[in-house]
């Protein structure tokens, strides 16, 4: 499916329009509409939303509805992400093969589109034996919804700027991408590649660019003219959905808003920050544990050597070694009078987030 021809979509904004950009919502119906108040986002307003806006999180068949319902007033634009190609399982080229890992990823999830869809439409997903006996079941309740889905373009160009989930191929004419080469490529801004008009990206959470610090805050890039915005929503526990402001069409004076649901709350003393940390994040998560406490574990990184006290309930299994939540050990520099959100409470101190960058706080806080 990857293989097809792109869709690339040309977009022409009227002058003076603030433009939007957001990705990876992932489902989560909650942050998207408090994220948009916070923007204040009106018709005077431009919005792409840049793929993966469904999947993994809880409600991926109402944030669907969302922007299918923005989408009327005109000035909403979307991009397909690699979790939001669902109407493939209706083309002809489709597998049975591929019903089958469906199936298989549908009950392992237990969430996504459709999942949603099935029982919103009182499928009972337990007795279901494949996919393919509920497909005309998923086209007649759902008609609206998969014609916005198969209607997707994989990329919205405009005169100075690119939206493409995950990246795009610098060395090949853009009528020459396949939909696989706009949504399937990872960690882009390590790739080397730089790009002639701006390239607005999702897809990897940013904080995975840092080893030593956790930063959910958009990544810009002006030598590769590259904006990665995903800020680990519903990925990461203390992510955040941004959104990029372009202030016009041909502006490059970006700013960015980000939502998270944390209480906020005011630091009391002044903080020196650690000069070393260490970020430990999934896909490299492994663990020894050296010694477990009931609230915090001394463990050491089995790829790196290094230790640090992760909480407990971040460790995913009871043995010596352990796959774990990201976890960090840096301590924040703060100011009495600093705002933070608040992610974890311990008796030691609390795991906070200051300006997009999480670490840890040992005074009181207000
Ligand atoms: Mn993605």
């Amino acid at each position: 499916m990857y293989e097809r021809q792109a869709v690339i979509q040309p977009l022409r904004l009227a002058p003076g329009r603030r433009i939007l950009v957001i990705s990876d919502i992932h489902g989560n119906l909650a942050y998207f509409d408090a994220l948009l108040k916070k923007a204040a986002f009106g018709p005077g307003d431009e919005l792409i939303i840049d793929g993966d806006f469904l999947e993994k999180g809880p409600d991926s068949l109402g944030v669907l509805r969302r922007i299918m319902e923005l989408s009327k007033a005109g000035n909403v634009h979307c991009v397909c992400g690699n979790c939001d190609n669902w109407y493939d399982i209706f083309r002809p080229d489709w597998s049975p093969e591929a019903d089958e890992r469906v199936m298989d990823y549908v009950m392992w999830r237990q969430s996504g589109l459709l999942w949603d869809m099935l029982n919103a439409s009182g499928v009972d997903l337990f007795e279901l034996e494949s996919i393919s006996d509920c497909k005309g079941t998923l086209l007649r309740r759902f008609p609206q919804e998969w014609d916005f889905l198969s209607k997707l373009p994989d990329a919205i160009e405009t005169e100075s700027f690119l939206f493409a989930h995950a990246g795009a191929d610098p060395d090949k004419p853009l009528r020459e991408h396949t939909a696989g080469d706009f949504c399937r490529i990872d960690s882009l801004l390590t790739t080397g590649r730089r790009f002639r008009k701006w390239l607005v990206v999702g897809h990897w959470p940013v904080m995975l660019y840092r080893e030593n610090i956790v930063c959910a805050n958009p990544i810009i890039d002006r030598e590769k003219r590259i904006v990665s915005i995903d800020g680990g929503c519903v990925l990461k526990d203390d992510g955040q959905l941004n959104a990029l402001i372009i202030p016009h069409k041909d502006s490059e004076d970006f700013s960015f808003l980000a939502y998270d649901p944390f209480p906020v709350r005011t630091v009391t003393r002044d903080q020196a920050g650690s000069e070393r940390s260490y970020y430990i994040r999934w896909g490299d998560n492994q663990v020894r544990v050296l010694r477990r406490g009931e609230e915090f574990s001394r463990c050491r990184h089995v790829r790196t050597g290094y230790e640090m006290d992760i909480l407990t309930k971040y460790l995913y299994s009871d043995g010596e070694y352990s796959d774990c939540n990201d976890s960090t050990d840096y301590v924040l520099p703060l100011k009495a009078g600093d705002r933070v959100s608040l992610i974890e409470s311990t008796s030691l101190g609390y795991l906070v987030k200051h300006r997009g960058v999480t670490g840890w706080y040992f005074g009181d806080l207000a």
